[in-house]
């Protein structure tokens, strides 16, 4: 392991920067709060190897006893799936982490500002935060969209959680002149399905084409990160009316508990997961493993072409 001021790599991670080889940025927040033990490690393992076998390195990002780790040994991503008391970064807390000498697991936010730290240019996530719906009382808009207009990072998922509010996600993404690309498709995709019925209000359909249009974005000196919206795999999707039903409960649920803040998106998850008896779960891994893959590949191109 490297000693940096701000970081340690993972030994692979470190000789792949070096070397200027592809590496994919993942997040950890999945792990800890966005999947049940040992489905959680199972899908990081499973994710880290597909990277790999795409020729690309996998830097799963978290914050252990106060360090910022860039990529995780075996172990280390073995213990922190196992851990229930891990927090949820973002940019509001990832240095307090950091300062006080917690433990924690980084969202779409603070992956991407970790990732851009280290160097790393493409990140792989299941769906990033968005407008809650209920925004226009609650106000709970995600500081993911913020961090995609701030940092240039192309970030990799198969669109927002469809217990978001897909319209005013995509409002707010125009509005902070983020680019939503979708991935060889004209929608912008549903997480658990394959369309949100929406138009992706930009359209690509190569990880070349990907690769060029960051490239052009820096040229022009434009910062901000790319979203692309890569569908679920049709075998793993789930139909927009058997979600709709399940969001609407969970939903309902979390409105009358009263849950607020950071518990809101593990909240509406971990019901999603038992309203559909385990199928939403078996339908992220699926969605998270496809967006490895096609990061893995972007990566690449980014670095054939530097
Ligand atoms: N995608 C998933 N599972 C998750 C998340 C995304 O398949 O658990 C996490 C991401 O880390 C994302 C976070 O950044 O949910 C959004 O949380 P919030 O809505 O509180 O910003
Ligand atoms: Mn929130």
């Amino acid at each position: 392991m490297q000693n940096h001021a701000l970081f340690h790599t993972s030994q692979s991670v470190g000789a792949a920067l070096s070397a200027g080889r592809p590496v994919v940025a993942l997040e950890s927040t999945i792990i800890t709060h966005g999947m049940p033990f040992p489905e959680n490690l199972e899908t990081a393992r499973d994710v880290e190897a597909i990277v790999r076998a795409e020729g690309a390195e996998p830097a799963t990002i978290a914050v252990l006893d106060g360090q910022l780790h860039i990529g995780l040994e075996a172990g280390e991503l073995d213990q922190l799936a196992r851990r229930d008391d891990a927090m949820k970064l973002s940019r509001a807390d990832l240095a307090f982490a950091l300062a006080t000498g917690r433990t924690g697991s980084t969202t779409v936010a603070a992956t991407m500002i970790a990732a851009a730290l280290a160097g790393i240019g493409v990140f792989a996530t299941g769906g990033i935060g968005g407008v809650h719906q209920g925004a226009a009382d609650s106000f709970d808009i995600s500081a993911d969209l913020e961090e995609l207009s701030r940092t240039a990072v192309i970030v990799v998922s198969a669109g927002a959680k469809a217990i978001l509010d897909l319209p005013k996600t995509l409002e707010v993404l125009e509005t902070k002149g983020v680019p939503v690309v979708g991935y060889g498709c004209d929608v912008f995709p549903a997480f658990w399905s394959r369309s949100s019925g929406l138009r992706a209000p930009l359209r690509l359909d190569t990880p070349e084409a990907i690769a060029s249009f960051q490239t052009m974005r820096a040229r022009l000196g434009i910062g901000g990160g790319i979203l692309i919206g890569n569908p679920v795999p049709e075998a793993d999707e789930i139909q927009t009316e058997v979600i709709e039903a399940y969001v609407a409960t969970a939903l309902g649920e979390a409105r009358a508990t009263g849950i607020s803040g950071k518990a809101v998106t593990p909240f509406l998850l971990g019901r999603m997961f038992e309203l559909s008896q385990g199928q939403s779960l078996k339908t992220n891994i699926a969605l998270v493993q496809s967006n490895a893959r096609l990061a893995a590949r972007i990566a690449t191109a980014m670095a054939a072409a530097s």
